[in-house]
């Protein structure tokens, strides 16, 4: 019942403006938003056997008779908050809040997995904690916490392994090998708009050995895992510079991609981090801006230094985007103040493969030239929580944008 209400609670003021696509006429848009609305269900039940079957060859899986139960896994936030009233959202925020502001070498306490030491060398076992992703990440030091490096474990939080922070095994089970107990289960229901997803338990009793030779592989040196490179960020793992712009991958907030500028890089831009003034119009739903473009760079400075500057902590700079497009000049934009992996259609329907569980993602559409009406465009921005439609004219001094559909969950 909670659930019901929280769902209409939260997510019922879904507003649906008007989408008339007067002034462009484009089959190729047509073509596309009708493709995009059978994508949207992708979710099967998980079977068993998908469940029990380790998804990489360097992690073994036992079944053990005294396992640590997950019931009694103490959750300091549970605990602090199993009290209130559910509809006390404030009291929650503040005590997670605290819960969160407690850390161990960069890493919030609530996220630490386990951590244990062999031969001076320390490791941690976290969860990231994001709506963007969920994964399982290990943080080591070989110098009693002067210096760590981080590694993506493969392993996305939730998606068949569930962690135990009260494995009674040491996490280390000797120096090649990390071990920790687990619950396997099978998501029956993914989440929508808020709703928890539901699981069923397939085995309690799981105890999961981790070959560190593949995990701790950086085979270009350049600060980031072959898993992580290739799963999650899909940049070159032989290359410390994907894109060859002179910035590491690791530093680069659009490593995939050099920045090609034109007219259009300048357009997608503008709309994603732009402050222009709307123009008033009759119809308040209706919104529309100009972006010119000899000014570009100036004003988009200008525009963002307003802004409050974003706090980059260590975890933070786990949390990139990731956008799916096909869009040539989108893919190569420069991004501001935040990581964002481009992908496309094909490389998104691979990653979705191995991350049912991150399947919060921003759509993109290509910028599609109206079929018969000259300098004329519409774009498209298609999110879990938002949908925006663009219909662009381009004129000497620079692009005219009109928000000619939206809405919001
Ligand atoms: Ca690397
Ligand atoms: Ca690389
Ligand atoms: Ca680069």
């Amino acid at each position: 019942m909670k659930k019901i209400i929280t769902l209409l609670l939260l997510f019922l003021f879904y507003v649906l403006f008007s989408q008339q696509t007067d002034g462009c006429k484009c089959v190729q848009f047509e073509k596309l938003k009708d493709s995009l609305s059978h994508s949207q269900i992708f979710f099967q039940p998980v079977k068993k056997e998908e469940a029990l079957t380790p998804p990489f060859k360097y992690m073994s899986v036992k079944y053990i008779k005294e396992n640590a139960q997950s019931e009694n896994i103490i959750d300091p936030i549970k605990q602090r908050t199993k009290d209130l009233p559910y509809d006390s959202f404030d009291a929650r925020y503040t005590i997670m809040q605290e819960e969160f502001a407690k850390k161990v070498n960069d890493i919030p306490i609530p996220l630490i997995i386990k951590t244990g030491q062999l031969n001076g060398t320390t490791a941690i076992l976290y969860t990231t904690d994001s709506f963007l992703s969920n994964d399982y990440y290990l943080r080591i030091s070989k110098d009693n916490g002067k210096t760590w490096k981080n590694y993506f474990t493969g392993l996305v939080a939730n998606q068949h392994y569930f962690l135990k922070s009260n494995s009674r095994y040491p996490l280390w089970k000797d120096s090649n090998h990390l071990q920790i107990e687990a619950d396997i289960k099978r998501m029956t229901q993914h989440s929508v708009y808020g709703v928890s997803p539901e699981y069923v338990t397939v085995k309690d009793n799981v105890l999961l050995t981790l070959d560190l030779t593949e995990i701790l592989k950086d085979s270009d040196g350049d600060g980031i895992n072959d898993i992580e490179e290739t799963r999650k960020l899909f940049t070159n793992p032989y290359s410390k510079d994907t894109d060859g712009d002179g910035i590491g991958d690791a530093e680069d907030n659009n490593p995939k991609y050099k920045t090609p500028e034109n007219d259009f890089t300048k357009l997608l831009q503008g709309i994603m981090y732009g402050n222009y003034d709307i123009a008033v119009h009759q119809n308040p739903f209706h919104e529309e801006f100009f972006i010119p473009l000899a000014t570009f760079k100036d004003d988009l400075k200008k525009q963002r230094e307003d802004l409050p500057e974003r706090k980059k902590d260590f975890m933070a700079s786990l949390n990139y985007k990731i956008i799916v497009t096909d869009d040539e000049n989108l893919k190569g934009i420069e991004t501001i103040d935040e990581k964002i992996i481009f992908l496309t259609s094909k490389e998104y329907a691979e990653y979705r493969k191995f991350n049912y569980m991150n399947n919060f993602k921003a759509y993109y559409s290509k910028v599609f030239r109206c079929d018969k009406e000259k300098d004329t465009y519409i774009f498209m921005i298609d999110t879990p929580t938002t949908g925006l439609t663009y219909l662009i004219k381009k004129t000497p001094e620079g692009w005219n944008v009109n928000i000619i559909g939206h809405w919001m969950a």
